[in-house]
């Protein structure tokens, strides 16, 4: 006997429960359910089928399997001389599979309320075998996760995350002469709504009372609008495009401000990242690493504004001075604070997210929640991490505090302790969201919309999760940790 011919038999002709099986079939073919559903079950029936039918399966050609089977699985039923013959003839294991799958494929087909999927791993299960099945899709789905992972996040050989160096490294100066000289209303910064390095810099200037002097430009993230990158500027209003080439993405703004330079300009080459400090008067970027920006902005004094804390709560600023975030008897302290936050959180948190390898993985959260801890203990022994005024370490350490439950403890897997848990830097959090201008740089529906939403290889899926919301973490609510001026001044 031909192995066709073999297959056939085995299919039809010693079926015990033939007659129950044929009716779940033609259950499944009538039904009024969506073509998919019926494609499923039939193309299930087809495995079993000879390759007529298997070819109109392929074909994708529903009702030519349907005409080819039932007219099989009909002709075999009535030559095999119906049910009761058949008892005698026992079954194989192999062939009561395939019964079991015809008829779950023929459910799935009838149950038109909920989707349950083709059935893959069933169908497939007489072909191939559900280890090599579920290997080979993992395999093809982990090389597409790590190519995405690598454009988006560049790791070394153990699967550690590995930031990149940025371009733009020149600051601002007092020296009215200077390249970049402190004049009020001549720079803008590029701020990305979610990015925490860009946090720092919006801190700065609302703690500095900086915003008259800055023009501060937000973006939003979509990299399926963005032509590299993923920065890009509101559609509508046209107002809200970038202000000093009209570009429509970050882009576009590195490639206008690096071929400004001259004749000797190319496109920018490298990553696009926000914050960017540029010069509009000179059409060129001063810089796109924060921690100097955040410097730049701190040292040096703006001319033509009056800087100070004052601003929108009736201060007088020129009174009270200009707010020093780096004051010279804490240089020390501070640096070291703000290298072990930068380490352990700012970038310790990316490290455990973008983490391609266990081990690395496991280190950073560890690193994470250590540092934490560490932090902990300094908030109860002082209100800020130098003292009972506010630094520039502060800075650093409150975007990354303010984004951990709602995003890196979830989406970034670091899972292994939570701010709310911890009483001090929690406290330090409301603390700092409480001072002026600071509630405005702080919005969490929109960090976690951008990282669960556009961090595609974390959150294929891109369900955004509801909370925390600025309530659940008590933000706004009294932070009972003092009342005195938090401010260094010169
Ligand atoms: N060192 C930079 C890092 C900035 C950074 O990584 N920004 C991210 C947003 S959170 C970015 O723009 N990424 C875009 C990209 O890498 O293409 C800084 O601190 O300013």
């Amino acid at each position: 006997m031909s192995r066709t011919r073999r297959a056939r038999e085995n299919c039809f002709a010693r079926a015990p429960v033939a007659s129950s099986s044929l009716a779940a079939r033609r259950s499944a073919f009538r039904s009024s359910t969506p073509d998919a559903m019926a494609f499923a079950s039939t193309r299930a029936i087809a495995l079993e089928t000879p390759p007529r039918a298997r070819l109109a399966s392929r074909r994708g050609d529903v009702a030519g399997v349907r005409r080819v089977v039932m007219h099989r699985a009909e002709g075999r039923h009535r030559s095999a001389g119906g049910a009761s013959s058949l008892r005698e003839r026992r079954p194989s294991s192999r062939h009561r599979h395939r019964q079991r799958v015809v008829v779950a494929a023929a459910a799935a087909a009838d149950d038109d309320d909920s989707n349950k999927g083709l059935g893959l791993l069933e169908w497939l299960g007489p072909v191939i075998p559900q280890g090599a099945l579920v290997t080979g899709v993992k395999g093809g789905w982990k090389l597409a996760w790590r190519t995405m992972m690598t454009e988006l996040a560049p790791s070394d050989d153990a699967g550690a995350y590995v930031r990149p160096s940025y371009g733009f490294d020149d600051t601002l100066s007092n020296d009215p002469t200077a390249k970049h000289p402190a004049m009020c209303g001549r720079y803008v910064v590029y701020v990305g709504n979610a990015c925490p390095w860009c946090h720092r810099v919006t801190l700065t200037i609302a703690l500095k009372g900086l915003s008259d002097a800055i023009a501060v430009v937000k973006m939003t993230d979509d990299a399926e609008r963005a032509s590299r990158g993923g920065w890009v500027f509101e559609q509508f209003p046209a107002s809200a495009r970038d202000p000093v080439f009209g570009a429509r993405d970050l882009r576009e703004v590195y490639d206008a401000a690096v071929m400004s330079k001259g004749p000797a300009g190319a496109p920018y080459r490298g990553r696009c990242t926000a914050p960017l400090l540029l010069d509009a008067a000179r059409k060129t970027a001063v810089c796109n690493e924060s921690a100097d920006i955040v410097r730049a902005l701190n040292d040096v004094d703006f001319v033509g504004v009056v800087q100070g804390v004052g601003q929108g709560v009736g201060q007088s600023d020129a009174e009270e001075g200009v707010v020093e975030l780096r004051p010279a008897a804490l240089l020390d302290e501070i640096d070291a604070w703000g290298e072990e936050v930068y380490r352990g959180l700012n970038n310790g948190v990316y490290r455990c997210g973008f983490a391609t390898s266990q081990a690395a993985y496991e280190r950073a959260a560890t690193d994470v929640k250590t540092t934490l801890l560490k932090v902990e203990k300094r908030l109860s022994e002082s209100r800020f991490l130098c003292g009972d005024k506010i630094t520039e370490a502060d800075v650093r350490l409150f975007p990354t505090i303010v984004r951990f439950d709602a995003v890196y403890a979830t989406l970034f897997k670091c899972s292994n302790v939570r701010v709310a848990d911890l009483p001090c830097v929690s406290g330090f959090m409301k603390d700092v969201y409480a001072l002026p201008g600071v509630r405005e740089t702080v919005d969490l529906a929109g960090y976690r919309s951008s990282y669960f939403g556009q961090l595609f290889p974390l959150n294929p899926g891109g369900i955004v999760p509801i909370g925390p919301t600025e309530a659940d973490l008590g933000l706004g609510e009294d932070a009972n940790r003092g009342t005195g001026d938090v401010f260094h001044r010169r």
